[in-house]
């Protein structure tokens, strides 16, 4: 479908796809084997300034939106979602930078992140905290100028290879969501630390550390808006990347369509092509349908985002959970489509099928997606009585 991208988009896209399949296709599967982290491609991305698409441009990015940086993590993933998951994931961490950050903070983070000269993660997960953001244990106190963080993060993404990490911890406890405060932590901080490197089903060239603080002391500086607004950081951080994952599930799901339907032409059973087979033929119609629907409501709701509209956790769940099901589905679509060939290491779908899981988990389970798209619409109904 034409999309009607305008000339910046259509170069973004281009550049994203020669990337992806001059760099990301030929080592793809030996990323994933070897469990290493793309840093020749990260240092590809940046030479390109692909780090800076929706950052300002005072601070030294493109001043692009959430929908540009969309296209660029859909060409991605259409490649390789552990890579693309690296490169969202540094969004992830940004923004709480870009939507709270003081100017200080800005000017002092935003360049090295736009020329991807530092990377970030994001850390809100722990132990006992995921799905319930506010139950995050990682305290955070105040001594003199100076804030002390104690604590596990785990899963966090770029953890290990980011530069800077933007953290949630509990400044009150006993405040529940509005004790906790988010905070810019710098990797080489005395007390600050990373634990095992995961071992995971899929996006294995992506790391997946823990980050451990052990009487970390950071400049009282570094707190990101208030004390006590940390939740909502947290919350309007995830608003505005679910649709990066809904770009990351487009992304995958034409990856393993493409391939499937390029096989089902090349493999002949019963003296024909399989593509010719309708049973075959209504498989892939399904998955080339449910892509393409991904995709519009990714792209509408991306761009809704960039607006400025304020409240956007609704649209960013729906396009989260939608195309990542989608995801799901078109990956294990595509194994079934190529059978025996689908189910081996040489052909790229049992990747993709491995990979596509996480996007149904990460930044908020698809359960937790239809709960915030559930209270939205109680929400929704009761104001209209
Ligand atoms: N934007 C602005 N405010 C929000 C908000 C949002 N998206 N979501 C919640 N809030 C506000 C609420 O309005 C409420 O404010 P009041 O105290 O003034 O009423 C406050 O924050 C607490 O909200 P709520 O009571 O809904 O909090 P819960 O603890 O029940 O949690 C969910 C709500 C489940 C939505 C939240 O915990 C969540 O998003 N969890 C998933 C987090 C996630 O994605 N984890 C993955 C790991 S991070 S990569």
């Amino acid at each position: 479908m034409d999309y009607f991208l305008d000339e910046e988009q259509l170069m973004i896209r281009d550049l994203a796809r020669q990337i992806a399949e001059e760099k990301i296709m030929p080592v793809r599967a030996e990323l994933d084997e070897k469990e290493e982290f793309p840093w020749e491609i990260v240092n590809a991305l940046a030479q390109s300034d692909f780090f800076g698409i929706y950052i300002p441009e005072e601070y030294g990015g493109f001043g692009k939106g959430c929908f540009e940086l969309s296209l660029a993590i859909e060409e991605l993933s259409r490649a390789c979602l552990g890579v693309s998951t690296t490169f969202a994931a540094n969004a992830l961490g940004t923004y709480p930078i870009m939507l709270y950050g003081s100017a200080e903070q800005k000017k002092k983070y935003l360049p090295d992140i736009a020329s991807g000269k530092r990377m970030v993660a994001f850390g809100l997960t722990e132990a006992n905290a995921g799905s319930d953001a506010a139950g995050v244990q990682t305290t955070a106190k105040l001594e003199g100028n100076e804030y002390v963080l104690n604590g596990t993060k785990q899963w966090i993404t770029n953890g290990g290879e980011a530069e800077i990490y933007t953290i949630i911890a509990m400044t009150d406890r006993n405040k529940g969501a509005r004790g906790a405060s988010a905070f810019v932590v710098e990797k080489d901080t005395p007390g600050f630390s990373f634990g095992k490197k995961e071992n995971k089903l899929g996006i294995r060239s992506s790391s997946t550390r823990e980050l451990i603080f052990e009487n970390c002391r950071i400049p009282k500086e570094n707190l990101i808006g208030r004390q006590g607004m940390g939740f909502i950081v947290a919350m309007k951080t995830l608003d505005s990347s679910r649709t990066g994952v809904g770009a990351q599930g487009v992304g995958i799901a034409q990856g393993a369509y493409e391939a499937a339907a390029e096989y089902a032409r090349e493999r002949h059973q019963f003296g024909h092509p399989i593509i010719s087979i309708q049973a075959v033929q209504h498989i892939l119609a399904d998955m080339a349908t449910e892509t393409e629907a991904a995709r519009a409501l990714v792209y509408s709701v991306a761009k809704y985002i960039d607006t400025g509209a304020r409240d956007v956790s609704k649209e960013s769940a729906m396009a989260k959970v939608f195309a990542t099901d989608v995801a799901m589905k078109v990956t294990v679509d595509a194994v079934q489509v190529m059978g025996g060939a689908g189910y081996m290491r040489e052909y790229p779908v049992e990747k993709m099928m491995r990979d596509a899981k996480i996007l149904q988990i990460y930044e908020g389970t698809n359960q937790i997606q239809r709960n915030v798209i559930g209270q939205a619409l109680i929400k929704e109904t009761a104001k209209k009585k």
